[in-house]
């Protein structure tokens, strides 16, 4: 302690507090001063003096806020004064009852002061401040005792570790509620689940299990908050008068208090309030469920005290609830746009987030087993914000003896098509793509758009028409319109009918490779199309290729050779493919390229410094499909020299060589020129 420098003390002190003054901009106000960069650079300069000066460490430092693998205590505490809890209003005949109780307890006649918040959905929280520094967190338990958790809220960036300002009394003890918003929850959840662990069920449970962590490291990853409520104090004469007044004392002392939060007049502008909150609801970025409404005067406050463990100067207004419990009573598979197969549970209907809801979407077959829902299930469904239902959670007590386990159906519901699920998916999808009606639409959509068959004045409101009006059911009954019957459309005049018509002829003998992407496969995009095309020349010989032989092409794996042979198994996508030749549509044959005839084949390429838009391996490997060698050195037998950014001794000596050279740009139009993707 004695022996570190008065430099380097001033240093960490100076560091220490521009480090929580960033904090406090950046968390508590939502107002950062200085770039992310900046900040880890004067944390990582903290970091390095402390572990430098072990002497100077210090529980405030910003630098603990990352946690510590020590097991947090949770020990049991007793709150100095009990943690209330609030009654309810379910209604507002009973708000008004509690603004008459108050009246009349307190003897006036004339209004009452309000102060109305959100009610946060989180977990409340008791913060001790002795001298200003925090000393003691607890949860609030059954209202008298708690557990201890400081390690893990000194882990959350909106706790102030010290008070800021000066002139507090010894003994503060700040309220508030822990809480998670919506988009870390969101994140959350998703980075579980990538990593096969169990989600929360809602963003309240995640800020309840985030705090429950043993390891506060764990804690200090958990996106949480805290926004402050209320406050006690030993030193009465800092005390203002009202309960508005304390809290802008506490957020001058470093808390954030709830932007929302207003004073109401009298209890028609707390109902008022109340619908105004219920609005603004879905928008916040964080739940809460209901609102709260708070005699404003402390000395009101003092005189009507508390009943049992609620105080009669407060009471809280309820939002409806945003899950519920319900029964799945079928699933039905649904096929989009693009055939994608979709479970959907039929519910007993439920209000829940304000509407009453009877389907919810089950996504896919994976999440189905990891709820393990069964047809008969009791489960959690929740809606909240305009997220779509959801089912959370199955209740596994209330299964019944004759629930059914979900299957997927081998055929699409829609056309009969084969339902597949490629390897590696999640998504079944309907193979039916060019026949089933539920794909029909984006079916003909792709096909006529510009990459594809290129069908000028074929857009997606004149697709929609012809398709409801049961003029094309098929990409092939395009070639059988007349002009009359375009014509007769709404707001197609002649002329438009005729243009229409012409480009519908002039797409009837496209190159191999448009027409083949122009089928609207699954995952064979241009590049692979163009690949496919140029390794059979003919669509005869692609729709007869197992999945190894389709292998054998540049670009295509096991997935995309999946998607190909069950699109040309399906009978009806075959009778499709006849109904077009049938029309008149003639595809080119396209001339075989072996690999002997690969552009490249025979010479040996290099590469060297860095490419901007692809790494080395892309590179090598598409210069590979060209059938060029790559190597490592320089030779006079290289053919050619690849120089990125900041190439060296290799690009020299490929000059003295006198050797080709190209620049990132002269590789890509190569690459485009033979038809490989960047
Ligand atoms: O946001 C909350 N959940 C919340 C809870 C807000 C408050 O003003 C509260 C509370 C619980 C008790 N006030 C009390 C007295």
């Amino acid at each position: 302690m004695t022996n570190v420098p008065q430099d380097i003390r001033q240093r960490v002190e100076t560091l220490r507090s521009t480090l929580e003054d960033h904090n406090h901009f950046y968390y508590v106000l939502d107002d950062p001063r200085i770039p992310d960069a900046e900040y880890d650079r004067m944390f990582r300069e903290l970091q390095k003096l402390e572990a430098d000066y072990p002497g100077l460490a210090s529980e405030q430092s910003p630098t603990r806020r990352v946690g510590s693998s020590a097991d947090t205590s949770f020990h049991s505490v007793t709150h100095r004064l009990p943690m209330l809890s609030l009654d309810n209003a379910f209604s507002e005949d009973e708000l008004r009852d509690f603004d008459r109780r108050v009246r009349e307890r307190l003897g006036v006649d004339a209004s009452v002061e309000y102060v109305c918040e959100p009610k946060l959905d989180g977990l409340a929280v008791s913060l001790h401040y002795e001298h200003g520094l925090l000393t003691r967190a607890a949860t609030r338990g059954d209202g008298y005792t708690g557990e201890d958790i400081t390690a893990n809220i000194r882990t959350i960036p909106s706790v102030p570790l010290k008070l800021r300002g000066s002139g507090y009394p010894d003994l503060v003890e700040v309220r508030g509620e822990v809480y998670m918003p919506r988009a870390g929850f969101e994140k959350l959840n998703a980075r579980l689940a990538e990593q096969g662990e169990k989600t929360f069920v809602n963003p309240r449970n995640a800020a309840a299990g985030s705090l429950r962590q043993k390891k506060s490291t764990v804690t200090a990853k958990r996106p949480l908050e805290l926004c402050a409520y209320s406050m006690a104090v030993t030193d009465e004469s800092v005390l203002p008068e009202t309960h508005w007044d304390s809290l802008q004392q506490v957020r001058e002392w470093g808390f954030r208090i709830n932007p929302e939060m207003r004073k109401a007049e009298g209890v028609e502008s707390c109902l008022e309030a109340y619908s105004a909150l219920m609005l603004k609801r879905d928008s916040l970025p964080y739940e809460i469920d209901g609102i709260v409404f708070k005699v404003n005067r402390l000395d009101f406050q003092q005189a009507l005290g508390f009943v049992s463990r609620a105080p009669r100067w407060a009471i809280a207004h309820k939002f409806p609830a945003q899950e519920e419990l319900t029964v799945i009573e079928g699933v039905e598979f649904q096929v989009g746009r693009t055939g994608a197969v979709t479970p959907v549970a039929r519910l007993k209907p439920v209000f829940v987030g304000g509407v009453t809801v009877s389907n919810a979407t089950l996504h896919n077959m994976d999440e189905i087993r990891r709820l393990d829902a069964h047809i008969g299930d009791t489960v959690f469904i929740r809606r909240a914000g305009d997220v779509i239902p959801q089912v959370v959670k199955v209740v596994p007590d209330k299964r019944p003896d004759n629930a059914a386990t979900v299957e997927m159906p081998e055929h699409c519901p829609v056309c009969g098509s084969d339902i597949v699920q490629i390897e590696g998916e999640a998504v079944a999808r309907c193979s039916g793509g060019l026949y089933c009606p539920a794909q029909r639409k984006e079916a003909i959509r792709h096909y006529a758009s510009r990459k594809a068959m290129d069908i000028e004045g074929l857009g997606d409101r004149l697709i929609e028409v012809l398709v409801d009006e049961g003029m094309v059911n098929t990409v092939a009954d395009l070639y059988r319109l007349t002009k009359f019957q375009i014509a007769s459309l709404e707001r197609m005049g002649d002329k438009s009918a005729t243009n229409l018509i012409a480009a519908i002829d002039r797409s009837r003998e496209p190159a191999l490779w448009r027409f083949l992407y122009a089928l609207g496969i699954r995952e064979v995009g241009e590049a692979t199309a163009k690949a496919l095309a140029s390794y059979f020349g003919t669509l005869e010989a692609i729709s007869g290729a197992d999945e190894d032989t389709l292998q054998a092409v540049p670009d295509v794996g096991p997935i995309v050779a999946g998607h190909i042979r069950s699109f040309f198994d399906q009978p009806h996508n075959q009778e499709t493919l006849s109904e077009l030749k049938a029309a008149g549509v003639s595809w080119q044959e396209e001339e075989v390229r072996s690999i002997e005839e690969a552009p490249l084949n025979g010479q040996t390429w290099v590469l060297t410094g860095t490419l901007a838009t692809l790494t080395r391996d892309q590179a090598k490997e598409k210069l590979e499909q060209l059938g060029a060698k790559v190597a490592g050195s320089v030779s006079r037998k290289t053919a050619c020299v690849v120089a990125g950014e900041s190439a060296g001794s290799k690009l020299a000596k490929a000059e003295q060589l006198g050797l080709n050279v190209l620049d990132e740009q002269g590789l890509l139009d190569l690459f485009q020129e033979h038809g490989l993707q960047n």
